[in-house]
Order: C-alpha cells, then sequence, then structure tokens
C-alpha cells in the first residue's frame, strides 16, 4: 500500500495557511507537532459535551468526564502495551515525568558516592532534574560520551556502569541530532548489573510504537503534543514495583484516600502521582492523536519519514558550505546542519520570510552543540504530513539565503 501523503495534509488544518504571504512548509515537528482534525474536533467534542470534574461527582457530567479520562490512560496502556492502568500516569509532559521520577524515585534513594548515567545527546529535561538530584543528595552524575556522527559510543556506556550506578536515564531519540540510541542494548546491560533505567520518549513515540515491555524500561516520558496531541500533558509509565515503592511528590486532591490532621492515606497508583485536577481534556486529545498515528500505520509512517530524510539529507548537501551534524547510522527524520558564513538564527529568518518553518538553536540540548563545537545549528524535522514539495521549498530557501549572504 502506497502513503498517501496528499490525504494525510489533508487532515491537518493548518496547513492550508499561509506565513508570510507563502504556503505554510511546517518542518518544526521535533519541537512540536501539528493537530490533526480529529484531536482538535475530540477536544472540542468533550468541551461542548461532557465536561466537568473527575472522580468526584455522581452526576452524569462527572462520570461521563471520569470515563473519557481513564479511557484515555488505557488507550496510553494499550498503546505502550504496558501491563496495567496503574502503570500510566498522566504529567505535563516528558518534563514533568523526568522530575516526577527524579523527586519521587532517586532523591529519597540516592545518597553520596551514588551515581547517575545519562549520555551526551539529552535535552536538558534528561539533566537539569538529575543535577538537582545530585546536588541535593551528593550524588554524582556520569556522562556516557558520543562519536564524531553523534552516536552513543555503547562500550564506553558499558565502561561507566558501576557498582555505584544506581540510575541510566538516556534519550530513545535523540532531539538535537535525530540519532536513535539502541535503547534495548543499553537496558540489557544495565539490567545485567540491577541498575533501572529511565528511557526519555519524547521524540521516539512520534515516530514508531514504543512496547515498554519488549524495551524492559522502568520508566518511560513522552509527551503529548510532539504525537499530534495536545500540550500540557504527557505521561509517565513505571514498572508497578518501582511506582509502589515511591512516595508521592505532590500533594492535595484525588491523590489520596483519606485525610486527617492525625495522618493522611495516600490513594491507589496511577492516582497517588495525579495531585489536582489534571489535564482531562488534554488527555482526551491524547487518546485521539493515538488512535490517529495507529490508522496511519506507524510502521508506513516511519518509512515516509525515512524517505525524506534521505531525500532531504542529499539535497542539503548539494549546497556548498553545508554541513550536516549528526550522521547517525541509524536516525529519525531530523536533519541539523549549519552553513558556513551563515549564522543559524539568520538562516532561519531568511527561511520564515519564505513560509519555511524550522528550528535554530541549542535544541535544549547545549551539551550536544558543545561537543561539535557549535553554538546553534539549524533543524529541519519531518512528520507524517511533510512531502517532497516541502522539502524543495526549504531546499531552495537555503540557496537564497547563500545568495542573500553572498
Ligand atoms: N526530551 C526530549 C528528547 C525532547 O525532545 C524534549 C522536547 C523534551 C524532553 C521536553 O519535552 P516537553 O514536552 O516536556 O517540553 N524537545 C524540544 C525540541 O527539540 N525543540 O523544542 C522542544
Amino acid at each position: 500500500m502506497t502513503y498517501d501523503v496528499a490525504r494525510v495534509r489533508a487532515d491537518f488544518p493548518i496547513l492550508a495557511r499561509s506565513v508570510n504571504g507563502r504556503p505554510l512548509v511546517y518542518l518544526d515537528s521535533a519541537a512540536s507537532a501539528q493537530r490533526p482534525r480529529a484531536v482538535i474536533d475530540a477536544v472540542d467534542a468533550y468541551e461542548t459535551h461532557s465536561h466537568a470534574n473527575v472522580h468526584r461527582g455522581v452526576h452524569a457530567l462527572s462520570q461521563a468526564a471520569t470515563d473519557a479520562f481513564e479511557g484515555a490512560r488505557e488507550r496510553v496502556r494499550r498503546f505502550l502495551n504496558a501491563r496495567t492502568a496503574k502503570e500510566i500516569i498522566f504529567t505535563r509532559g516528558t518534563t514533568e515525568a523526568i522530575n516526577l521520577v527524579a523527586n519521587s524515585w532517586a532523591r529519597p534513594r540516592l545518597g553520596p558516592g551514588d551515581e547517575i548515567l545519562v549520555t551526551r545527546l539529552e535535552h536538558h529535561a534528561n539533566i537539569v532534574p538529575w543535577q538537582m538530584v545530585c546536588a541535593a543528595t551528593g550524588a554524582t552524575l556520569k556522562v556516557a560520551p558520543i562519536d564524531g556522527h553523534g552516536q552513543l559510543r555503547f562500550d564506553a556506556y558499558e565502561a561507566l556502569l558501576s557498582p555505584r550506578t544506581r540510575l541510566v536515564a538516556t534519550a530513545h531519540i535523540s532531539n538535537a541530532l535525530g540519532t536513535i540510541l539502541p535503547v534495548a542494548r543499553i537496558t540489557q546491560a544495565a539490567h545485567a548489573r540491577g541498575i533501572p533505567v529511565l528511557l526519555d520518549g519524547a521524540q521516539a513515540v512520534p515516530h514508531g510504537s514504543a512496547d515498554v515491555q519488549a524495551l524492559d524500561c522502568d520508566f518511560y516520558a513522552f509527551s503529548a503534543h510532539k504525537l499530534y496531541g495536545p500540550t500540557g500533558i504527557g505521561v509517565l509509565y513505571g514498572r508497578e514495583a518501582l511506582l509502589r515503592e515511591m512516595p508521592p511528590w505532590q500533594g492535595g486532591g484525588d491523590m489520596i484516600l483519606s485525610v486527617s490532621f492525625e495522618g493522611t492515606t495516600y490513594n491507589d497508583l496511577p492516582w497517588k502521582f495525579e495531585a489536582g485536577t489534571p489535564n482531562i481534556s488534554g488527555a482526551v486529545g491524547l487518546a485521539a492523536a493515538i488512535d490517529y498515528v495507529e490508522s496511519l500505520g506507524p510502521a508506513a509512517v516511519h518509512q515516509h519519514e525515512q524517505n525524506l530524510l534521505a531525500k532531504a539529507t542529499a539535497a542539503a548537501l548539494g549546497i556548498p558550505g553545508l554541513r550536516v551534524i549528526g550522521t547517525a547510522a541509524d536516525k529519525a527524520a531530523v536533519l541539523s546542519f549549519t552553513v558556513e558564513g551563515i549564522h543559524p538564527h539568520d538562516l532561519g529568518t531568511i527561511l520564515d520570510h519564505e513560509g519555511v518553518a524550522i528550528r535554530t538553536g541549542h535544541h535544549c540540548a547545549m551539551p550536544v552543540m558543545e561537543f561539535f563545537d557549535v553554538p546553534a545549528t539549524a533543524r529541519a524535522s519531518f512528520a507524517c504530513y511533510n512531502d517532497d514539495a516541502d522539502i524543495d521549498r526549504l531546499i531552495g530557501a537555503l540557496h537564497q539565503a547563500r545568495e542573500v549572504f553572498g
């Protein structure tokens, strides 16, 4: 079956708009993907017909909202192939999911001399929370190095697994370079030494399915807005045995069974970690986004994006002075690059004039920029709705930028 990108594009209303007088070319999906009509409609239908607070009322709307929210949790469970919905915790996004593990799992357990191991490829969301844990506990943050292609140096990673390593926290896919990390091998090596593993799946879930049982990870985090869903909602998957041992992070309504000034008993999983009124419409939108992605077929989307990446990379290499940053053998549809003599921000501005949206900057991965000795890169990222015409517009605008800067 051929992938019908024209039909997919028609599902995304925003792609019909113009920017600076030109039809929009959206190549910043790694930062946030656009929403298909199915997600917009699902959120709208919930807000129009079913909204009330969850878990709190006997009235019809509260029950409808609770059903929608808990139904969304079950949808996420199936998507991740978790064993039980108790393992699915709704958060504001990847960042909050990682902070939850840092505060509730790591902080109470770690002490001086303990080590947390990350890689050089991490987004700041998978660095800073661990630095904060280290500052509070006296633990040390270790960093597994990468090679000139932006690939993890696996032997060096393995050598850094020490008797004091208490947690491995790694990206599944790098946002700055697109590198797909060998997370199954990473996890195997850690587990062989009894070390739990957190995977930052923010960039991975949009490009294929993430099966937490197949990956055998202990924690998995992702954000809905990179998966064609709403902002302000994301997920922490945690292995039930670990979640059970963890104290709540935030206190408040919904996370308790009973409260008195003599003592409070906490709610069961997963609600123990969901204090306060949650993002109900966000969860509904996330469930619709998962339905949408699965209706396209993750494998078909992946193949389509790989074709775009190959075509864009080949065309980009024809531009004099262009250097591709991140040339891993196993790569998601992210093209990070610099052009000699043009600052990435100037490049981004010129492309924006042409209606082409790319990301420029350090991509919240400053250690990666430092490794490649660049202050910033320009990054085009491809999604299910991009097509060959988008690449032609990107390449045309890059040629134009070179003319402007002589
Ligand atoms: N981890 C990775 C690998 C990411 O790519 C991002 C966001 C995050 C964590 C944080 O996700 P959030 O939803 O909690 O903010 N990455 C990007 C990006 O590449 N450009 O903008 C945001």
